[in-house]
């Protein structure tokens, strides 16, 4: 219950096939923290458009994603998932944020750089802003918590610097929130390039496992994985290919890697990139068959939908109304 339990906030955009990256770096964490907080777990449709979309794709996409927390083991009923776009809060919220938010914080963060350069025909305010809508998804629900992998480490500060710089001005508006990175998986890198972060959105499909990816598909892409000559499984960062194989191999079995490097001493990468392929198609073997099963049900999840916007968007409001009032807006006449 608010007032008694902390809340938790944190979203994935619907662009692109989720990653291996994006369930061990964050969703789940999702499912693991959830019995401890009132939660919001948010679809970030408005988000996806800084990057031209395709409107149907996108409308497919952030259903599945929905689905997808479903099956990762969130219950929709204690845990409230919604669509972004389903909460007017959160756009209003951020105009307001966005006039608190200097150029030199946005010019500064290295994802607007990173997007920037890889759209360049289209490097809009959006793209620009994007971390103020961040911002505002988090201090609308007075989020004490948001579990992000670590590219996201650098927007969840300046969440926390927006948020203080109102309080200073206002008194005590917004909660100031933490960001949470788990012990393992923060940070997946791409099977092609170590030095890489895997994202949905790179372009070669073998630099990413795609959660809804078949076994077959798995292994095979990690018998691919760039690694090096070394032919040695270590933990050390002058082997960032095997390294990331190893956090892979932990995040999906909670071992050490202390404990694998031992395992496989003297032993050839075959077996070993063998072994992490088979621990991940492990992890997510329930979870495509649950989210197969979901995907069919589409009276339950059009309920799960609109029941969760309407307590999203009840939270939402106390907070913008309360922000309206402290910056100045005249109140509604009723
Ligand atoms: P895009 O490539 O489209 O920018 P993305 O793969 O980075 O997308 P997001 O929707 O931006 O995915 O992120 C969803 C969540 O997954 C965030 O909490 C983010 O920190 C986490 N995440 C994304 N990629 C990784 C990764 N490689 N390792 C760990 N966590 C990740
Ligand atoms: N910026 C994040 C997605 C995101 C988010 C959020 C995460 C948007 N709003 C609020 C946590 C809390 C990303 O690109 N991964």
């Amino acid at each position: 219950m608010l007032g008694e339990e902390k809340i938790l906030f944190s979203g994935m955009q619907s662009t692109g096939n989720l990653t291996l990256g994006n369930y061990l770096g964050a969703l789940k964490n999702w499912v693991a923290l959830a019995e401890e907080y009132t939660t919001f777990y948010c679809v970030v449709d408005e988000h996806s458009i800084t990057v031209r979309q395709d409107p149907a794709e996108l409308r497919r996409r952030a259903r599945s994603l929905l689905t997808l927390y479903i099956a990762a083991g969130l219950d929709p009923d204690k845990n409230c998932i919604f669509y972004q776009s389903h909460v007017s809060g959160h756009a209003e919220l951020a105009w307001i944020l966005n006039c608190f938010t200097y150029m030199g914080e946005l010019q500064r963060m290295t994802q607007f750089k990173d997007k920037s350069a890889k759209h360049a025909d289209n490097i809009n305010a959006g793209l620009f802003t994007y971390p103020v809508l961040m911002a505002a998804d988090i201090l609308l629900y007075q989020a004490d918590v948001v579990p992000v992998g670590k590219d996201q480490q650098q927007h969840l500060e300046l969440t926390r610097d927006i948020a203080q710089r109102f309080n200073s001005i206002y008194g005590d508006v917004f909660t100031v929130p933490e960001g949470y990175y788990g012990k393992s998986g923060a940070r997946i890198m791409s099977l092609q390039d170590p030095e890489k972060k895997m994202s949905k959105s790179d372009e070669n499909p073998n630099a990413s496992i795609y959660l809804m990816d078949d076994p077959d598909t798995i292994m095979r892409k990690f018998k691919r994985a760039v690694t090096d000559c070394e032919a040695r499984v270590a933990y050390r960062d002058e082997q960032p290919g095997v390294k990331n194989l190893i956090d892979i191999f932990c995040a999906c079995t909670d071992r050490t890697p202390d404990d694998i490097v031992k395992e496989f001493e003297g032993k050839g990468y075959g077996d070993f990139k063998a072994a992490v392929g088979e621990a991940v198609v492990d992890v997510l073997r329930p979870l495509q068959d649950e989210y197969h099963r979901l995907e069919k049900e589409k009276d339950y999840i059009d309920g799960v939908i609109k029941r969760n916007a309407e307590k999203a968007g009840g939270y939402a409001i106390k907070t913008l109304r309360k922000v309206q009032k402290k910056v100045g807006f005249p109140e509604k006449v009723r």
